[in-house]
C-alpha cells in the first residue's frame, strides 16, 4: 500500500515538473516575439498574404486616430515611419519598365556583383526591405553577398538584432561597423573594400528593387567599361507609394553644384535611334544607387576620400567619371526605387553649411578647371572653406589627371569634348552667366 502511494506522490510531482517545463518554454517562445516586435519594430507580415498595406507599391492611408503619432514617427527619419512598418518587409511591386525591356535577353556569364549599403540609425523596415528587394528580385547566381556598413548609428535594433536577423537570409550578409562616424564616402569605399564581387552595386539604405533591375545594369558593364545607374523611382515618403521614374530626365547640376533632374535632349534620343530601352548617357548621377566594375572603381581612383559625411560626392564621381575618359548612363530597363525626403534627417558634425562648402570646393578645384568660377560668384561661401582640405586636392588633381592621361592616349578613344565631359558644363551654364563673370573680371 505505502508503495503505491510512494509512486502516486512520484508521479504528481513529476507531473507538475512536467506541467512546469512546458509552461515556461511557451512563455519564452512567447515572449521572444514580444521582443523582436518591440526592439526591432518587425513588422507582424513577413510573407503573409499578398492584399496587405503597401502590397502592389499601393500607398498606406494611416486612419485618423493614428494621425498625431505618425507625425511624432515622421519626425526620427523624415518619412512616414508608421506606414512603413506596416508594409510587408518583402512587399510585392509593379513591373514598371517599358514593354520592350520585359523580353531582352541577358547573356548567362554576366558578372557577379556585391551589393554595398550604407547606413546611418536607418528604420529596420526600410534597411530590411532594401535587403529583402534585392535576395527576391536578383538571379542569386549573379548576387556575390549584401555589405552592410554602418556608419556609427545609434540604435540598438542595428547592432545585434540585425546581425542575427541577417544570418538567416539565404544570401551571405555582412554588417561592418565604422568606428566613428565617417560619412557616405569612407563607409563606401569600406564596403567596397571589404567585397569580394567582380561589380560593386551601391544603393541607399531606403531602396527597393523591382523585376529585373540587376540583369541590365551587369550586362552592360560586361559590354563595355561603363558605370550605371538604374532608373530611380519614386517611393513616397508620406505613404510608401511605389511611383515610376521616367525616362526622360537624366543628371546635371545647377553653379550651386547641386545636382539637378533635366529632360533629356534630343541628340541623345537621336543617338538611341529612338529606342528609349537603349540606356541614356547622363552628365550627372544622383549618387545613391548605381553600379560600377571593381577593377575600374580602382582605375579612376574611387571617391574623393577627402570629402565629408554627405554631399558633393555624386558630382565629384560623375566628372572624375567623364573626364577620365568613362561613360556614365542610366539604363532604362533597370528600376530600383528610393524613398525622396523632403528634410535630411541626418547630423552633420560641424556643421551642414561648411562641410558642402568644404566639399564642393574640392569638387570644383579638382575637375572643373576655369568653370570653378562660375561656383565661386554664386556660391561665396565655397571660397571661405578650410585650406587643408585643399592641400589634399593638389594630390588628387594630380593623381586623376594623370589617370586621365592615361585613357585619352588609348586608341580609339574620343576627345572628351566630343563626348559630354567639359561639354557638359557649358551645356548647363545659366544664360545670364555671361553677366555674372563678366562683373567678376
Ligand atoms: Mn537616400
Amino acid at each position: 500500500m505505502r508503495r503505491f502511494a510512494y509512486c502516486k506522490v512520484v508521479l504528481a510531482t513529476s507531473l507538475v515538473w512536467v506541467m512546469l517545463d512546458m509552461f515556461i518554454l511557451l512563455y519564452f517562445s512567447e515572449c521572444n516575439k514580444c521582443d523582436d516586435k518591440k526592439e526591432r519594430g518587425l513588422p507582424g507580415r513577413d510573407g503573409g498574404p499578398r492584399d496587405g498595406p503597401g502590397e502592389g507599391g499601393k500607398p498606406v492611408v494611416i486612419p485618423k486616430e493614428n494621425q498625431e503619432k505618425m507625425k511624432e514617427m515622421f519626425k526620427i527619419n523624415q518619412f512616414n515611419l508608421m506606414a512603413s512598418e506596416m508594409i510587408a518587409l518583402n512587399r510585392t511591386l509593379p513591373d514598371v519598365r517599358l514593354e520592350g525591356c520585359k523580353n531582352k535577353l541577358y547573356p548567362d556569364n554576366l558578372p557577379r556583383t556585391s551589393v554595398v549599403i550604407v547606413f546611418h540609425n536607418e528604420a529596420w523596415s526600410t534597411l530590411l526591405r532594401t535587403v529583402h528587394s534585392v535576395i527576391d528580385r536578383s538571379p542569386h547566381t549573379l548576387l556575390e553577398e549584401i555589405v552592410l556598413v554602418d556608419d556609427a548609428s545609434e540604435r540598438d535594433f542595428l547592432k545585434r538584432p540585425l546581425e542575427q536577423y541577417v544570418r538567416r537570409l539565404e544570401i551571405p550578409v555582412r554588417v561592418v561597423r565604422m568606428e566613428q562616424r565617417s560619412g557616405l564616402i569612407r563607409a563606401r569605399l569600406k564596403g567596397a573594400s571589404l567585397s569580394t564581387g567582380q561589380v560593386i552595386t551601391f544603393l541607399d539604405a531606403h531602396c527597393e528593387c523591382t523585376i529585373g533591375w540587376l540583369e541590365p545594369l551587369l550586362a552592360r558593364i560586361k559590354q563595355d567599361k561603363t558605370v550605371v545607374c538604374p532608373i530611380i523611382d519614386v517611393i513616397s515618403d508620406d505613404t510608401f507609394e511605389y511611383m515610376a521614374g521616367s525616362d526622360m530626365t537624366y543628371g546635371g547640376f545647377n553653379w550651386k553644384l547641386n545636382f539637378r533632374w533635366y529632360p533629356v535632349p534630343q541628340r541623345e534620343m537621336d543617338r538611341r535611334k529612338g529606342d528609349r530601352t537603349l540606356p541614356v548617357r547622363t552628365p550627372t548621377m544622383a549618387g545613391g544607387l548605381f553600379s560600377i566594375d571593381r577593377d575600374y572603381f580602382q582605375e579612376i581612383g574611387t571617391y574623393d576620400a577627402g570629402m565629408d559625411i554627405w554631399g558633393g560626392e555624386n558630382l565629384e564621381i560623375s566628372f572624375r567619371i567623364w573626364q577620365c575618359g568613362g561613360t556614365l548612363e542610366i539604363v532604362t530597363c533597370s528600376h530600383v526605387g528610393h524613398v525622396f525626403r523632403k528634410a535630411t534627417p541626418y547630423t552633420f558634425p560641424g556643421g551642414t553649411g561648411q562641410i558642402i562648402n568644404k566639399n564642393n570646393r574640392r569638387l570644383a578645384e579638382v575637375w572643373m578647371d576655369e568653370f570653378k568660377n562660375f561656383f565661386y560668384i554664386i556660391s561665396p561661401g565655397g571660397l571661405k572653406s578650410n585650406k587643408c582640405g585643399l592641400m589634399l586636392n593638389e594630390g588628387a588633381k594630380e593623381y586623376s589627371h594623370q589617370s586621365c592621361v592615361a585613357h585619352f592616349n588609348e586608341p580609339g578613344f574620343d576627345s572628351p569634348e566630343s563626348l559630354l565631359g567639359v561639354n557638359t558644363m557649358t551645356h548647363f551654364l545659366p544664360s545670364n552667366i555671361g553677366a555674372l563673370t563678366g562683373n567678376s573680371k
